[in-house]
């Protein structure tokens, strides 16, 4: 990924640039006025709004995932604000600006390639396919940092049985959307566009592998995905195709937007390894968002990012080091 050398981040970095120069000018106003502003009450009230996630239809939640972590659910303004989505940018802040006014209406999702029924999904024949569970996932950025998130959705296994794979479909690729006109950043030779990713058929039957629609009770935010994306909690993020408009079966593995770009750095399972550097830095630990944003606290990562249980299975005699 295009990262930044320290995987460390200042506040400056997980917050909307308008609103920490708000802050800034509040608190340079603050102190000419002699400092009384800066009381608690006033302060509090005067940023709150700005870091307010934005006010989004309701998703109805019908049962709550038996696989949800207990771990403490990251604060929806840091899971909004500090994200990528590189079609809006590749700033940790920019998806949040830019991607605002994306048009995630009318929406079609295609299924395609080896299956017996090939169609079209419209994005209300999606919501209306099978009952919403809510699902407190670990997330877990190839960039160590990671994130715990109630994402709302059902298992991707529901649509793939609507379609009925052929006996030769043996993985699968996913599309996001590819809209120069809506997305600013397409333009660029940033990645060879559209995004695309790929699971192996049964990665993506896996009960976990979510096709997901909503977080924090409402329809998903445009930058995190909407209206509709993947969610493959064992994986690293970029796993996850966000803004999903194609999905293909395929008799062989797929080509993959990151892998393509640099094949040493990411691999086509990319599931979650603590025992697999990136060839850049350590996947050893990672750096929960919102644990404790001022101290620089790091926590283990953990095998399949703690889903081993469900999935090590999956990759049994599978040389881990090698198809990483
Ligand atoms: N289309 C698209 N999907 C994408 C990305 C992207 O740049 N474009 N970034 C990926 C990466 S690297 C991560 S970590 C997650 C981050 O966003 P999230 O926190 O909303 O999952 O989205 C993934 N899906
Ligand atoms: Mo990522």
């Amino acid at each position: 990924m295009l990262i930044k050398k320290a995987p460390e981040f200042r506040w400056s970095e997980i917050t909307p640039k308008h609103v920490y120069m708000n802050r800034r000018k509040f608190l340079a106003a603050a102190a000419a006025a002699g400092g009384a502003a800066l009381a608690a009450g006033p302060f509090s009230r005067w940023i709150e709004p700005e870091l307010r996630a934005a006010d989004l239809a309701p998703l109805k939640v019908a049962s709550k995932s038996p696989f949800s972590t207990t771990d403490k659910v990251t604060p929806i303004q840091l899971v909004t604000t500090y994200n990528n989505f590189y079609e809006f940018g590749t700033d940790k802040a920019d998806p949040a600006h830019y991607a605002t006014k994306f048009k995630t209406r009318p929406w079609t999702v295609t299924v395609e390639g080896e299956v017996a029924k090939p169609q079209k999904f419209s994005i209300d024949d999606l919501l209306a396919m099978a009952p919403m569970e809510e699902r407190i996932y670990r997330h877990r950025c190839v960039e160590a940092w990671s994130i715990v998130v109630p994402w709302i959705g059902y298992s991707l296994s529901v649509l793939i049985n609507k379609v009925q794979p052929t006996p030769k479909a043996k993985f699968v690729q996913f599309f996001t959307d590819l809209d120069p006109n809506q997305m600013p950043f397409v333009r660029q030779p940033i990645l060879d566009w559209p995004y695309r990713e790929g699971l192996r058929l049964d990665e993506a039957m896996h009960p976990l592998t979510t096709l997901c629609f909503g977080m924090f009770d409402q329809v998903l935010p445009n930058q995190d995905g909407a209206p509709v994306r993947t969610i493959i909690p064992w994986k690293y993020g970029f796993k996850s195709t966000k803004s999903l408009v194609r999905i293909r079966f395929m008799t062989t593995q797929p080509e993959t937007s990151w892998n393509e770009e640099a094949p040493t750095e990411y691999g086509f399972y990319s599931n979650v390894n603590p025992n697999k550097d990136h060839p850049r830095w350590s996947q050893k630990t990672e750096r929960r968002l919102g644990g404790s944003i001022f101290s620089t606290a790091r926590q283990q990562t953990l095998m399949f990012n703690g889903y081993g249980d469900q999935v090590a299975s999956l990759y049994k005699g599978m040389d881990l080091q090698k198809n990483f």
